[in-house]
């Protein structure tokens, strides 16, 4: 059988703030894991569109696409393309679920929900010529999962091609949050088995790792004896985690050891009316200068994630937010206009006091102002959202933050984080089109290499050396 699997690229991908690199990251996880339940002698194929032109000449005889808000309506037209030719197409992922009579119109099967267990269930059906319209999941488990097809990743179109995930879900309920609408009619949370993670960690080719895990600290016994096993591994990764993991008992410090040197942090607002509307019970009442330390003593850097346009905001949450990351040295920002999506509390809440302003979903990409605001204009959210970005990223606030660091190896590794993320886009392009991004993977993992305690307080002499090994060791 010819299979094809396809992610669409999200909208846009054809405007002017389209950034390369931002969608060269990742590679397609998702469905390289659903590609591993087929069978050898299936003849598969697939395309990432947000770094390859999708080619439309071919006949599969079954096409499967995931589905994000922001991909879905360029999903849909590849769906109907499909469909007209003959192929069968299924159609999957978090907008799916969110919308399933929306998806249902374009595809022949839809699929709610994580599919590790109703994709091989379809295969079956399928085989016996008996496929049902819709497979919902209800059985939760990572146990036994076959390993993941990574021979189909093109690895030299990614920055990051080692991205890997060993839990699913959070067990934390924020009402933004797709999290509770994807996983809804089973576990919310749950993990790969220790050793089954630890295998697929060793699969993986080079030093540096992703995990793209939601809370990657979220189950301490899994954690603590993940981090126990990757000892020795010499391996360098990212994840993210909540601050109220941070901040309690001492597994950030096993995760250190481990190999961490960045981590995602969901700040999200200083405001406790918010973070209780939001349900974010997580961040209530905690330190997160605290948290911010004790990442920092250990040498990890911190990419922030925050949410503009909560109901407690007023026009000074922009200038506030932006001066407390660049004083609290926050390595990477991440800024969001809250986003009602669909199947989420928020979403509920929203329609129920009619505040959803449109529903193109194009424009659900946490840059446009799609609600009523109460406080602050659309204006001058979407102003105060798009200044922030400039300001946190302005060269003086990229190299004050950065000076903020007592150790100069530390100073060193946020300037070159920082500014090669946001300021070498023209690098990034000719890497892209070259076909040559994972020639960037060793500086990645030498700037993400361990700080030595040792490395602190080095004279200027020292910095500039340091400067050159970070790109030589
Ligand atoms: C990596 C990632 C990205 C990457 C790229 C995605 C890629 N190459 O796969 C990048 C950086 C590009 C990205 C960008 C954005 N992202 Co993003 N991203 C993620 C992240 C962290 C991990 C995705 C992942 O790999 N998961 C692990 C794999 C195993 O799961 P999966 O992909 O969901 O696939 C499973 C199921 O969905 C299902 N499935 C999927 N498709 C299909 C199809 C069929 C037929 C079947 C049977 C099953 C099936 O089976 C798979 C196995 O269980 C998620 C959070 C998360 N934990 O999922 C956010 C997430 C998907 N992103 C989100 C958002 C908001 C964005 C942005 C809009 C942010 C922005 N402001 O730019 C953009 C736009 C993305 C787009 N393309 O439209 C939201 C989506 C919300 C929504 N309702 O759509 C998420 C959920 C984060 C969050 N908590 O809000 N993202
Ligand atoms: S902590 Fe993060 S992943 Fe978990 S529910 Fe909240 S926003 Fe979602």
């Amino acid at each position: 059988m010819k299979v094809k699997f396809i992610l669409p690229a999200l909208a846009e991908a054809e405007s002017p703030f389209w950034r390369p690199i931002k969608y060269s990251l990742f590679p397609p996880l998702g469905l390289a894991t659903l590609a591993a339940y087929l069978s050898p002698d299936d003849e598969i194929t697939l395309q990432d569109q947000h770094v390859e032109e999708l080619t439309f000449n071919d006949t599969p005889d079954l096409v499967i696409i995931q589905v994000y808000i922001t991909n879905a309506y360029r999903a849909y037209k590849i769906a109907d393309h499909y469909r007209r030719i003959g192929a069968y197409v299924l159609l999957g992922g978090l907008h799916v679920t969110s919308l399933p009579d929306e998806a249902a119109i374009h595809a022949d099967t839809i699929f709610l929900g994580p599919g590790e267990e109703t994709f091989p269930r379809f295969l079956r059906d399928f085989a016996n010529k008996s496929p049902k319209k819709i497979y919902s999941s209800a059985i939760r488990t990572l146990d036994k999962i076959p390993p993941i097809k990574r021979d189909l990743i093109k690895r030299n179109r990614y920055l990051v091609p080692n991205s890997i995930v060993v839990t699913r879900g959070c067990p934390h309920h924020c009402n933004f949050c797709y999290k509770d609408a994807f996983f809804e009619g089973g576990k919310t949370f749950y993990t790969q088995l220790v050793d089954d993670a630890l295998a697929e960690i060793d699969r993986l080719p080079g030093r540096h790792l992703y995990f793209l895990d939601d809370h990657l600290l979220g189950n301490t016994k899994f954690a603590s004896e993940l981090f126990e096993g990757m000892k020795g591994m010499n391996r360098v990764f990212q994840g993210a985690a909540t601050i109220d993991s941070i901040l309690r008992g001492n597994l950030i410090e096993k995760a250190a050891e481990a190999g961490l040197r960045s981590l995602f942090v969901g700040f999200e607002t200083f405001s406790p009316v918010n973070l209780k509307q939001s349900n974010k019970k997580q961040n209530l009442e905690k330190d997160y200068g605290k948290a911010v330390n004790r990442l920092h003593s250990l040498g990890i850097m911190i990419n922030g994630s925050f949410v503009f346009g909560l109901d407690e905001d007023d026009s000074d949450v922009f200038k506030r937010t932006v001066e407390w990351g660049v004083e609290n040295s926050i390595t990477t920002s991440t800024y969001h206009i809250l986003t009602p999506y669909p199947g989420t509390k928020l979403y509920k809440d929203m329609e129920n006091q009619n505040r959803i302003l449109t529903r193109n979903w194009d424009l659900y990409d946490t840059r446009n102002v799609v609600y009523k605001t109460t406080n602050l204009t659309a204006d001058e959210l979407k102003n105060g959202y798009d200044w922030a970005y400039k300001e946190f990223y302005s060269w003086s606030n990229i190299i004050k933050s950065s000076f903020k660091h007592d150790s100069n190896r530390h100073k060193l590794k946020h300037l070159f984080y920082s500014g090669g993320w946001k300021k070498f886009e023209p690098v990034w392009n000719f890497l892209i089109k070259t076909k040559s991004l994972n020639n960037m993977l060793p500086v990645l993992e030498s700037i993400l290499s361990k700080i030595k305690t040792t490395d602190a307080q080095l004279p200027p002499a020292e910095v500039k050396n340091q400067s050159q090994q970070l790109f030589s060791d």
